[in-house]
């Protein structure tokens, strides 16, 4: 909502009509004699080695697949291999014109883009470019088997390289690209300008929009591609992910200098199938995919359909397509059509297709038809021809040989703890660039740092609470750290929903509008997929990211990008990409079913996420101050219950100054001798009170740990407590049923069983649907309820009657029902 822009009614009224241009079709009509004045015969012959070269490429992975050898080589892939045969001059095409600063992402059959764009790059880079990326690349272990007794030039070593580095990673070796932890599915090798190939459809359609904001806004040069598959259009992050890159804003309210729309083109390799099933006249109603672009902005995102049998229309759309993205008129839309002659994966037996069809498409095999414009065009002879396919099959082929063997290409020891050790890079960085942060002011003289200054950051003024209007509160922490690293990091920027002159859904934000120029906070579109994936592309390219959710409830929106793509690409990498995207999600209340759930206990299920979880204003700060200087995504649930509470825990108050707290440091906020109360979120100040009560009212002596964190987790504090009291209540506002605190229960029955006088008792809210705000008391934990449960497991206090059921038949009594 820019205020610069009026929405005029009168014109909103205004009688017109929609007018759409027409989307080309394989309007390519160029002759080979006209091409040649494009190419020279080195060019064309390029590209017949390249299309030569995936073709052997994949026949190696589909003959091994499925019969276990190829040329007398025996070898058994245990791993998926989805064959792109039919699809290479569609790669080619793609990747010929593109500079190593291009970046691709793609998917699941992604091998022949890779080897396109590698072959590509390898061709741009000079010679010392290459050594330095072959050397330095892991300490060069990759280039050192490949390397020995090689002895062509530098080029030819670095074609040897990148082809060993393909079939280890597919293989699962350590020399593979990243450790053999990405695998067929998720190979990338981002020196080359190869970025994440992703196994969930479409995943790449949310991700790479963050990659081309990140060249936007860092001024940094090259243009991205999404190559994602036909069938993918049916994917909601790919629409949010378009939706993204086609706002107004950027040509609209950003700065003209930073160079307009996103750099991006979605690139449809469409084959005309999903797995079995077909978007072309089944499962989708396009009919052309390039139609999607009429719907999407005023330029129809310069869509059109290419003939990707033939690598020469290809390039001529991406050199055009460049052109626009160049002027700052992107996001593009191409429909390279294709066919995938191989089956889905190996396994698949074509029953969803006609031998015919597939027989059609065979005839007119794109490497075949290349090759015969070549020769009948009398580019060059047929020998050449057939001399530099046999010089290229004959390297796949031995550079396939050397990944089989377990000698050379090794794969990680079975004890090894590497996986675990590339879950998180815990890092520490102060700024991923060195150039000067943008800023619109002196932040000392922001609106809100001038009313933060005013305000109390102790919990007691002349000895009594703070009032709240004048209390330092959890957003001011928040606000605080944020502002902290805007004024160090050139990179970072926010986005999510309503986060510019909103002031941030829940006012968090409030005052940045005024500080930060629009690249590096605004608004998103309502695309939660879009917001996290875009996060997630942005931290690939190496900036620092802060995305916000406005409601827990809403990560199922972004659910993959979320579970699959911010948790895994660190580890997918062998950690030698960062993540350093902090995902800021409120957790609401009042607001019923689908806007107040506490999801802690999903993200911390997800291998690959830190979860943090702070409720003081000393914490929020500390913590947000340490999730963004450090490398690793992490989940930052942030509690409307307690956006506006002062600090009550630090007598010396919250510091004006940078201060951090690890990440996974429980902090015990009151010491007591009998029972230990551990929480997480909110119910910290629910344990508080109960505590109160258990002291006044019975003598009864409660420490008060929170966690503050839901992973990593230190138990160190946790232990000494439940040694001291040998009792242990553990209360968070999650459901109960798969809450964190059932984990951490275990895990403290398991490191405390000689210390524990019973079994530690779980609270959580009751496992239904949040009610109306008036009901809230029955959903929540309440401090009666605390005290009920140690009353009735754990130590009965003298005179208590339960006003609540808490015992142990209740659990049965719950379990039972489901509820
Ligand atoms: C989100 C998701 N749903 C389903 C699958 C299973 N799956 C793998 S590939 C595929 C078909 C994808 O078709 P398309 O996007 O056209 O790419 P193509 O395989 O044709 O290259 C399906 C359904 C998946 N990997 N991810
Ligand atoms: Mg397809």
């Amino acid at each position: 909502m820019p205020k610069s822009i009026i929405i005029e009614p009168k014109r909103m009224f205004a009688s017109e009509t929609i007018e759409f241009a027409p989307i080309p079709v394989n309007a390519y009509s160029k002759s080979v004699p006209e091409e040649l004045e494009e190419y020279s015969r080195e060019d064309l012959l390029n590209i017949w080695r390249d299309l030569c070269a995936i073709r052997e490429f994949e026949t190696i992975l589909n003959e091994i697949k499925t019969k276990g050898v190829y040329k007398g080589f025996t070898y058994n892939h245990a791993g998926p291999a989805h064959l792109s045969i039919g699809q290479e001059a569609a790669a080619v095409g793609m990747a010929f014109s593109l500079a190593p600063e291009d970046h691709i992402f793609g998917s699941h059959r992604s091998h022949g883009e890779i080897l396109a764009k590698g072959f590509s790059a390898i061709r741009k880079l000079e010679d010392a470019e290459l050594v330095e990326i072959m050397r330095s690349y892991r300490d060069g272990a990759l280039l050192a088997p490949v390397e020995r007794g090689h002895q062509g030039t530098v080029p030819s070593l670095a074609l040897r390289f990148f082809i060993y580095g393909a079939f280890s990673e597919i293989f699962a070796r350590e020399t593979g690209f990243n450790r053999g932890l990405g695998g067929s599915m998720h190979a990338f090798f981002a020196p080359f300008g190869i970025y994440p190939n992703n196994a969930i459809v479409g995943g790449s359609g949310s991700i790479a929009p963050g990659a081309a904001l990140f060249k936007r806004v860092n001024r940094k040069r090259g243009i991205v591609v999404a190559n994602i598959g036909d069938a993918s259009f049916g994917c909601g992050p790919v629409w949010e992910g378009i939706t993204f890159s086609a706002m107004d804003q950027y040509r609209c309210l950003w700065d003209r200098e930073l160079g307009g729309g996103l750099p991006i083109v979605f690139n449809c390799m469409n084959n005309f199938y999903g797995m079995g099933g077909q978007p072309f006249g089944e499962t989708m109603g396009l009919q052309y995919v390039a139609r999607v672009g009429a719907g999407v902005n005023p330029d129809q995102m310069h869509a059109e359909r290419v003939n990707g049998y033939d690598p020469l229309p290809v390039i001529d759309a991406f050199r055009r397509k460049r052109e626009i993205l160049d002027a700052g008129r992107g996001p593009v839309l191409l429909d390279t059509v294709a066919y995938r002659i191989s089956g889905h994966s190996p396994s698949d037996a074509s029953s969803y297709r006609s031998k015919e069809e597939i027989e059609r498409w065979r005839e007119a095999d794109p490497i075949a038809s290349f090759r015969a414009k070549l020769l009948d065009n009398h580019v060059v002879p047929v020998c050449t021809l057939d001399d530099a396919r046999d010089s290229v099959e004959s390297v796949v082929f031995e550079i396939f040989q050397l990944a089989c063997d377990l000698q050379a290409s090794p794969r990680i020891s079975a004890d090894s703890e590497m996986v675990g050790e590339a879950m998180f890079s815990n890092g520490r960085v102060e700024a991923f660039d060195t150039t000067q942060p943008e800023l619109l002011q002196d932040l000392a003289e922001n609106p809100r740092v001038q009313q933060i200054r005013g305000k109390v950051r102790t919990p007691l003024l002349d000895g009594k609470p703070v009032p709240k209007v004048k209390a330092y509160n959890v957003r001011d922490g928040i606000f605080e750290a944020l502002l902290h690293r805007f004024s160090i990091d050139p990179t970072m920027v926010a986005f999510g929903e309503e986060n510019r002159d909103w002031g941030g859904a829940f006012a968090v934000y409030r005052g940045l509008t005024e500080a930060l120029p629009y690249h590096r906070l605004f608004n998103s579109p309502i695309s939660e997929a879009a917001i996290v994936g875009a996060a997630v592309g942005y931290a690939l390219e190496g900036g620092r990211v802060v995305a916000e959710l406005m409601y827990a409830d809403f990560m199922g929106r972004a659910g993959d990008e979320i579970f699959n793509q911010l948790s895994k690409w660190q580890a997918m990498s062998a950690a030698q990409l960062p993540m350093p995207v902090v995902l800021r999600i409120s957790v609401g209340s009042k607001y019923g079913a689908q806007h107040s759930q506490d999801w802690a206990a999903l993200v911390h299920h997800i291998p690959g996420l830190k979860v943090a979880y702070p409720v003081t204003p000393y914490d929020a700060k500390g913590m947000m101050n340490r999730a963004l200087s450090g490398t690793d995504p992490v989940i930052f649930f942030e509690s409307q219950k307690v956006y506006d509470y002062g600090e009550m825990f630090i007598s010396e108050g919250v510091p004006e100054g940078y201060y951090e707290i690890e990440i996974g440091e429980p902090s015990v906020k009151r010491t007591g001798s009998d029972v230990t109360i551990v929480t997480l979120g909110p119910a910290l100040y629910t344990a508080i009170t109960a505590a109160a009560e258990l002291e006044s009212r019975f003598g009864v002596s409660a420490e008060v740990i929170d966690l503050r964190a839901a992973n990593p987790l230190h138990y160190g504090v946790l232990a000494e407590s439940v040694h001291k009291t040998g009792k242990v209540v553990l209360v968070s506002d999650a459901v109960e049923r798969g809450s964190l605190m059932h984990t951490v229960a275990s895990n403290l029955t398991q490191l405390c069983f000689d210390d524990l006088d019973g079994p530690p008792a779980v609270i959580g809210s009751r496992n239904w649907i949040t009610p109306a705000a008036e009901l809230e008391a029955l959903f929540f934990p309440q401090p009666s309820w605390i005290l009920d449960t140690i009353h009735e497991r754990i130590l009965p206090l003298k005179g208590h009657t339960s006003s609540t059921r808490q015992g142990t038949s209740e659990i049965v009594r719950r379990a039972q029902a489901g509820v």
